[in-house]
């Protein structure tokens, strides 16, 4: 029996996954538009407790004041009938022609402050209606020609951008956290700030940088032939993981978006168990919401859209189950510690100990026998195994 979210598991969906009407570079739409308010009650039923969305998907791009109150009116009943929350929000950046050379490092002046603009009408509207983390996924960042963009100068003007909205943020008091989302390629042949560790160094220049972390997505780095995992860890370990877009990927190729656990599995399995056991002492290591950034394959009807979206949610719920059963197992605790695991913890130096104390330490080099250290094993395989076998519900 597949396990029932429920609105303590925090999941959320952008409007745009389930919404996708499967309209792709080689074909046309294979569904109708999703109504938002249908959305937000198909996604209460569901289990799912947050929706987010960009500008676009729930005012479409071009509506006059009158129009738009109008769609956010009838999407704010839905969120008040239902207890859905909208825990992030985000701006279409990329779909508008004007776009098409990026926002906040467009070439063009002009469009770099159109861009400006319209995220700081959203902003308001991101506030006004709760949110607590804003993404940025610089789509259209990039180029195709390396002579077309001056990176250094890019790179100058993404900060400008993002440093001016935040301090629009903070003057505004929004309390509102930005999450960059990175992606190595696609829609743009090579994006800039392509990789979580990309992204990380950039944050690190930026003006009001304790307010803007990562929205890591798994297919995205996986795209780079990177572990996503790794990924996410290095993100924690920054303090940077404001937000995760979860999906599936299988290898390096376009952005597939497949429903969570529907790539790499047993990374997924990782990935899970750093989330909800990575924690100091075993508790989560990361309390935001568990956001699906997928998009129902274009073979599937409505119904098959819904069952797509339930199958994010209990595959991550069986991942967690799988998880703490794996890190209960006796024979687990046992492999880690033969594995040496809980070592690493350990700091190389003593509490006070000097690099002058470490040169006096005979037994850390003139007696260590780095042959004999050589050769002993690390049984790291034996530990995956176990992982696998939870994994496929061999061991309880
Ligand atoms: C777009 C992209 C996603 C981003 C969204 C946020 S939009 O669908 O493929 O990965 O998270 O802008
Ligand atoms: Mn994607
Ligand atoms: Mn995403």
């Amino acid at each position: 029996m597949a396990p029932q979210p429920t609105a303590a598991d925090k999941f959320s969906f952008g409007l745009w996954t389930i919404g996708w009407t499967a309209r792709d570079p080689f074909g046309d739409a294979t569904r109708a538009p999703l109504d938002p308010v249908e959305a937000v009650h198909k996604l209460a039923e569901l289990g799912a407790n947050g929706i987010t969305f960009h500008d676009d998907d729930l005012i479409p791009f071009g509506s006059d004041d009158a129009a738009r109150d109008g769609h956010i009116a009838r999407f704010r009943k839905a969120l008040e009938e239902t207890g859905v929350v909208v825990p992030m929000v985000t701006t279409n950046l990329f779909t508008q022609p004007v776009f098409k050379d990026g926002a906040f490092t467009s070439n063009d002046r002009d469009i770099r402050r159109y861009a400006l603009r319209k995220v700081m009408r959203n902003l308001d509207l991101a506030a006004e209606l709760g949110a607590s983390t804003y993404v940025f996924w610089g789509g259209r960042e990039g180029s195709e020609s390396d002579a077309a963009k001056d990176v250094r100068a890019a790179l100058d003007r993404y900060r400008e951008g993002i440093d001016l909205l935040a301090q629009y943020v903070i003057d505004r008091g929004y309390g509102l956290r930005f999450a960059i989302e990175p992606k190595p390629n696609e829609p743009r042949g090579d994006i800039l700030l392509p990789t979580v560790g990309h992204a990380l160094a950039f944050i690190a220049g930026l003006e009001h940088s304790d307010m803007v972390g990562v929205n890591p997505e798994v297919g995205h780095e996986q795209m780079a032939g990177l572990n996503f995992m790794h990924g996410i860890a290095q993100a924690l370990w920054a303090g940077k993981l404001f937000h995760i877009d979860l999906n599936g990927q299988r290898g390096i190729k376009f952005d597939q978006d497949l429903v969570f656990g529907h790539g790499d599995l047993l990374n997924a399995f990782f990935l899970v168990d750093l989330l909800e056991n990575g924690g100091v002492g075993g508790v989560p290591a990361y309390e935001g919401p568990r956001h699906f950034d997928y998009k129902p394959a274009r073979t599937e009807d409505y119904s098959g859209v819904w069952v797509s979206a339930a199958a994010n949610m209990s595959t991550y719920l069986l991942l967690k189950e799988r998880a703490a059963a794996f890190r209960a197992d006796p024979e687990v605790v046992e492999a880690l510690a033969a594995a040496r695991v809980g070592e690493l913890k350990e700091p190389t130096l003593a509490l006070g100990e000097t690099y002058t104390d470490l040169l006096a330490d005979r037994s850390a080099f003139e007696e260590f026998d780095p042959v004999a250290a050589g050769e002993r094993g690390l049984h790291a395989v034996r530990l995956n195994q176990l992982a696998v076998e939870h994994l496929m519900g061999a061991r309880s």
